[in-house]
């Protein structure tokens, strides 16, 4: 659908391990989120163009906290006796051209997330989690032999978009400071990356060598007002509030699935 060049966790763990590599059923997908504080999303809120202080600073340290927590997660694993990778790290991670969806990284956190049962896309493409949109996530490929969880929308990937599911809300589209957002189109991500390019005041991190920018997003307050809070269906929690150079993020839910 996307096109060849996505890795399946299969291939990204044959990336690291070649010598012994595994069949998909041995392997397992761990996923977890990583939602901005309410002090964060109160801010951006006001904001009308761009990015509020605190989300430039999540989107910035908190991304190369990300960077580390993915490592940290497969070297403690593999340490274990577990081996493991994080996709997103490893030196083939890059952004290709799909003939569908334009541009298109060869490991999506985001469906690692849907299939994980975190969440669903959206009118924006922006994945809507029991937090909210404003949040990102991280994953590793472990080969571990542990619980799936089940996803409570099932397989439809626009379960709690409002706009999706009850021809309603788009208060997204409303709010995009670049007009990338449209009902009838959905996101434009040319129009998205436009925007958000000249508004990288930062120098990328070293820690994750790849393009960062900073930038104010419409509809990161939490807007899945049609999500149910279940039961929790999750293996593993974490809580525990993180502060890294000023950026705080909450490490929730760690989340297992099986491709
Ligand atoms: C490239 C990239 C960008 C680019 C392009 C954005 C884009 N929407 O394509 C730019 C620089 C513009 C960007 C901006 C931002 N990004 Co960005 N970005 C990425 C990155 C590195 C790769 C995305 C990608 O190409 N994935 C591959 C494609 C194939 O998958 P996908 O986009 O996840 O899924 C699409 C398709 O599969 C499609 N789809 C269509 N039909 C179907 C059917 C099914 C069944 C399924 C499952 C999916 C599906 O839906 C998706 C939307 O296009 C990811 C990290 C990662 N490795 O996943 C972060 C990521 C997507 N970004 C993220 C964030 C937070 C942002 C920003 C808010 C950053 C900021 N400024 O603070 C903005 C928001 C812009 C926006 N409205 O999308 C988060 C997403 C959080 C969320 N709630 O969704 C991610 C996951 C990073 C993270 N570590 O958490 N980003
Ligand atoms: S703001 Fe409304 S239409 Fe836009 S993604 Fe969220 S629920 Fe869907």
């Amino acid at each position: 659908m996307i096109g060849p060049f996505l890795w399946t966790p299969e291939e990204a763990y044959a990336l690291a391990f070649p010598d012994s590599p595994a069949p998909g059923s041995e392997l397992r997908v761990i996923s977890y989120v990583l939602p901005q504080t309410p002090e964060t999303r109160a801010d951006q809120r006001l904001e009308e163009t761009m990015p509020t202080e605190r989300w430039a600073r999540s989107r910035f340290h908190g991304e190369e906290f990300n960077c580390d927590l993915r490592l940290h997660l497969a070297e403690t694993l593999t340490g274990a006796g577990y081996p493991s990778v994080a996709p997103e790290r490893l030196p083939g991670f890059s952004y290709r051209q799909s003939e569908r969806f334009g541009l298109a990284s060869n490991w999506s956190e985001r469906h690692a997330a849907f299939v994980a049962g975190h969440g669903t896309f959206s009118l924006s493409d922006a994945m809507i989690t029991r937090w909210g949109k404003a949040v990102r996530f991280g994953s590793v490929v472990s080969r571990i032999d542990l619980p799936v969880t089940k996803r409570v929308y099932g397989n439809d990937h626009h379960a709690w978009c409002l706009w999706y599911a009850k021809g309603t809300c788009g208060a997204c589209a409303k709010r995009c400071p670049a007009d990338a957002i449209t009902t009838s189109e959905g996101h434009d991500k040319q129009g998205c990356f436009t925007y958000i390019k000249p508004t990288a005041p930062v120098p990328r991190p070293a820690a994750c060598a790849r393009s960062k920018s900073l930038v104010k997003p419409r509809c990161h307050r939490r807007c899945s007002k049609n999500v149910k809070t279940g039961a929790i269906i999750l293996v593993n929690q974490h809580f525990q509030n993180i502060r890294w150079t000023g950026a705080r993020l909450v490490v929730c839910f760690v989340v297992v699935a099986l491709f």
